[in-house]
Parts: C-alpha cells; sequence; structure tokens
C-alpha cells in the first residue's frame, strides 16, 4: 500500500489533536459544575486542559452569578483569569483555597502526579497544597499503572540558576538517569521560569515499584532544588475525558 500523503497525515494528525481536546474539555467542563459553588475561593491551573475549566466557569459566574474569586498558578493562568473577566486573587488574600483544579502529564494508579511539562509545577504545587480539595482534568491518554510508563521526558525540577550543575550532578550520581537542563524552542538558551528559575527534566528508570515519596524526598533534600514536579498524596480526584465525550472519574 502506498505510503500516505503529507496532507493525509497532516488531515489525521489534527484529527487526533480534535479528539484529545474533546477529551480535555469534557473533563473540565464535568469537574467545574460537579464542584464549584458560590462564594469559592479557586486556584487556577496551568496548561492546556484548564483553558477549558475557566471557559466553563466563566459562563457559570455569569449565567448562576457566582461571587468566586482565582488565585493562578502561572503567568498563563493570571492571564486566563483576567481575559475571562474573573475576579484575580492572590494567596496573600486567600491562602486558604476552597479547590483547586489543574491538568497533569502524567496520573498513576494511586493518583500520584507527574506535573511541570509547561514548567509551572512550583506554584501549581503551593496553589494545590493551599486547596481543600485538588481536583485533576485530563484527557485519558495521561493515565498509566506507574509514573514514567507514558511520560518520557522527564520529571520536571525546578532549581536556582546558580545550582543547576550542581543539582544534576548530585541527582545523576546518587539516583540514575540523567537530569537536563531544560532548553527554550529554537535553542535560544533554558527555559526560564515564571520564579526566575532554571528546570532540570530527570529521566529515571520507570519502575512500578518506586516509592515516590521517598524521591520527592531526596529531591528536595539537595540545595538548590526549589521543587519538583511529583505531586505524592495531594489529589482528591481525578477526571479523565476520552475522544468520545465520556469521563472516568477515580
Ligand atoms: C500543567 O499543564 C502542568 O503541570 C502540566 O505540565 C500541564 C498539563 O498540560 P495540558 O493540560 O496541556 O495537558 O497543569
Amino acid at each position: 500500500t502506498p505510503a500516505p500523503s503529507t496532507a493525509t497525515r497532516a488531515f489525521s494528525l489534527s484529527e487526533a489533536m480534535a479528539s484529545v481536546a474533546k477529551g480535555k474539555r469534557a473533563a473540565a467542563f464535568k469537574a467545574i459544575d460537579d464542584h464549584i459553588k458560590d462564594g469559592d475561593r479557586i486556584g487556577i491551573g496551568s496548561g492546556s486542559t484548564i483553558v477549558f475549566a475557566v471557559e466553563r466557569l466563566a459562563e457559570r459566574v455569569k449565567n448562576e452569578k457566582l461571587s468566586v474569586r482565582c488565585v493562578p498558578t502561572s503567568f498563563q493562568a493570571k492571564e486566563l483569569i483576567i481575559s475571562n473577566g474573573l475576579v484575580l486573587s492572590n494567596l496573600e488574600t486567600d491562602h486558604v483555597l476552597d479547590i483547586a483544579i489543574d491538568g497533569a502529564d502524567e496520573v498513576d494508579k494511586d493518583l500520584n502526579l507527574i506535573k511541570g511539562g509547561g514548567g509551572c509545577q512550583t506554584q501549581e504545587k503551593i496553589v494545590a497544597f493551599a486547596a481543600k480539595k485538588f481536583i485533576v482534568i485530563a484527557d485519558d491518554s495521561k493515565k498509566s499503572e506507574y509514573l514514567g510508563e507514558k511520560w518520557k521526558t522527564g520529571l520536571p525540577i525546578e532549581v536556582l540558576q546558580i545550582a543547576h550543575k550542581v543539582v544534576k550532578a548530585k541527582i545523576e550520581s546518587s539516583l540514575e538517569g540523567t537530569a537536563d537542563l531544560r532548553i527554550a524552542q529554537k535553542k535560544a538558551g533554558p527555559v526560564v521560569t515564571d520564579n526566575g528559575n532554571l528546570i532540570l527534566d530527570w529521566k529515571f528508570d520507570a519502575a512500578r515499584d518506586k516509592d515516590w515519596s521517598q524521591v520527592n524526598g531526596l529531591l528536595k533534600a539537595i540545595p538548590g532544588v526549589v521543587e519538583t514536579g511529583l505531586f505524592v498524596g495531594m489529589t482528591s480526584c481525578v477526571y479523565f475525558g476520552s475522544p468520545n465525550g465520556e469521563i472516568l472519574t477515580i
């Protein structure tokens, strides 16, 4: 059989992307409908799935005249809150949140997460920690048995600029795998986070029996590590959306 033409391949790719977006949207809408109530102080995550959640939140705020305040987890989230006409708050004004909603890069069967593909894991973790419940929304491709089974680009670790080589060397000598400085697209230089720090992506050997709480502790004990993208025991509930719009809640 002849190889598919470039046009056919591009069409299939855009169809696949549209299916994934459908899953993200379904999960985001359902989570907002199930959990948000009048008076809530809400942590708003980052990434592409949260865009649908904020769209739905803005709709509900308008239609039901809800009064809610939103705390962002990134520059992107702040812009999203403002552009949707929602009330922007912060952790100084609202240091206890009723709920935080965010996406994830991978979710294992125990609801541990890898986050930070977008480089915002530090603020995302602080906001999730401040919330009474933390809801994750994702397309169902993010669901895995164990962390690293599907997410192959490594665990994001935010580090102080001065420490990136020290932290890299320590991880590679005392843990396993490689910890690579994240480089911006077009190789213009390293990716710099909203906090002015750098990111190491740690590629580890994926295995079922890892104690993620212990791994997180080891990483956090290295001077210069600001935060990791490992979210262990923080998740209240996950909404996975499938390409046909069905939702799985765990
Ligand atoms: C953020 O956005 C992350 O921590 C994660 O990296 C990413 C999820 O992306 P998306 O919603 O685009 O799949 O929540």
